[in-house]
């Protein structure tokens, strides 16, 4: 329970929230003056990686988004996968959250698994949230040591993994970056993977982006601030949407569509622009996981209990924590991650 002065902060930093990033405590990477070749003689990467982390850094800093090609086993992304259809086939014995969104991008129908179908799951608009809960192939997928490495960089901080999402379809998300909504302490300590289950197809609805726009599109202001309020925002989702699409039309940059491939990760920065683009075939899947990370620094806590010491699992030097309103349901799915030894 809060206390009255407690919720009277709360009700306060709502209505009055920043209005863009604390230049004290951006990322070292995003500040002008980053020299990443020295970052890296200061910090230099223990054991090998996929990637040339330099070359990618370099890209990052520049476009806010890079994409790791052929870096995830396809066997680990099966794993995830028949545990995402365990729940689907399955919804009544699970507490997974699940969020069908029905008109406008408001996310206003979060349930938990067992109170949908099946048939509701598989439809469009769904978004299964935060199965690394139940799914160890999840977890480890979440957490996968090349992902971890570079994030790990660009933050220069031990990494927490924040919230996870599964998508069967396309999102048709309305143009957004994550910050108002993946909320941390510091909000620009925030990043995502976009982990394709499949080759993406380009009648599917595939994510889009504006390389660049990380530092170059102003801050939007929600009538409260930089973080979006459902009670408490006076501008809607779509104004954020009609802001973006034109600030990045003024600014020339590019709209490009994200078509990768089964292995490959595309990694994006919290003020990234992007979206899902509209779907041109309506039988045509997008299975993905979206993961969204943090700084530890940023999220010592996990997000639904602030303040209290959470259960950790902890691999390849990153944490998550265990979500404290279903403790009984995490890693009820964990014999097909236990098959997987990296
Ligand atoms: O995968 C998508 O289409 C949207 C994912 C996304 O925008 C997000 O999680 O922020």
């Amino acid at each position: 329970m809060f206390s009255v002065k407690e919720l009277a902060k709360k009700v306060y930093f709502r209505l009055n929230g920043p209005k863009e990033f604390d230049p004290s405590t951006l990322p070292w990477i995003d500040r002008e003056n980053a020299d990443i070749a020295d970052f890296l003689k200061i910090h230099p990467q223990k054991g090998h990686l996929p990637y040339n982390l330099e070359e990618k850094l370099n890209f990052w800093k520049e476009n806010g988004y890079v994409v790791l090609e052929q870096i995830i086993p396809h066997e680990l992304i099966d794993l995830y996968w028949a545990d995402v259809l365990e729940i689907i086939n399955n919804p009544s014995k699970f507490k997974t959250y699940i969020q069908i969104d029905r008109e406008e991008f408001k996310p206003n129908l979060m349930r938990p698994a067992y109170e949908w179908t099946t048939e509701q799951i598989l439809g469009k608009m769904v978004k299964i949230n935060d199965i690394h809960n139940q799914s160890l192939a999840a977890k480890k997928l979440f957490l996968f040591k090349d992902i971890i490495a570079f994030l790990e960089k660009i933050f220069d901080s031990r990494i927490v993994g924040m919230q996870s999402l599964s998508f069967f379809y396309g999102s048709q998300q309305p143009t957004h970056a994550d910050y108002p909504w993946v909320t941390a302490r510091i909000p620009s300590n925030l990043a995502a993977s976009w982990i394709p289950v499949e080759d993406v197809h380009i009648n599917s609805g595939p994510l889009y982006y504006y390389a660049g726009s990380h530092l170059k599109v102003k801050k939007f202001n929600f009538g409260n601030g930089i973080y979006y309020s459902n009670q408490y925002s006076t501008k809607t989702p779509l104004d954020y949407a009609k802001f973006l699409d034109n600030q990045c039309e003024d600014l020339g940059l590019k709209k490009q569509t994200l078509l990768i491939k089964k292995g490959d990760v595309l990694i994006w920065h919290s003020a990234l622009v992007h979206g899902g683009s509209i779907i041109n075939d309506p039988n045509q899947t997008r299975k993905s996981f979206v993961c969204h990370y943090s700084s530890e620094q940023a999220l010592p806590y996990h997000r639904a209990a602030m303040g209290v010491e959470p259960k950790k699992f902890q691999l390849n030097n990153a944490t998550l924590y265990e979500d404290p309103r279903i403790p009984e349901q995490e890693n009820i799915l964990k014999e097909r991650g236990e098959s997987f030894k990296d």
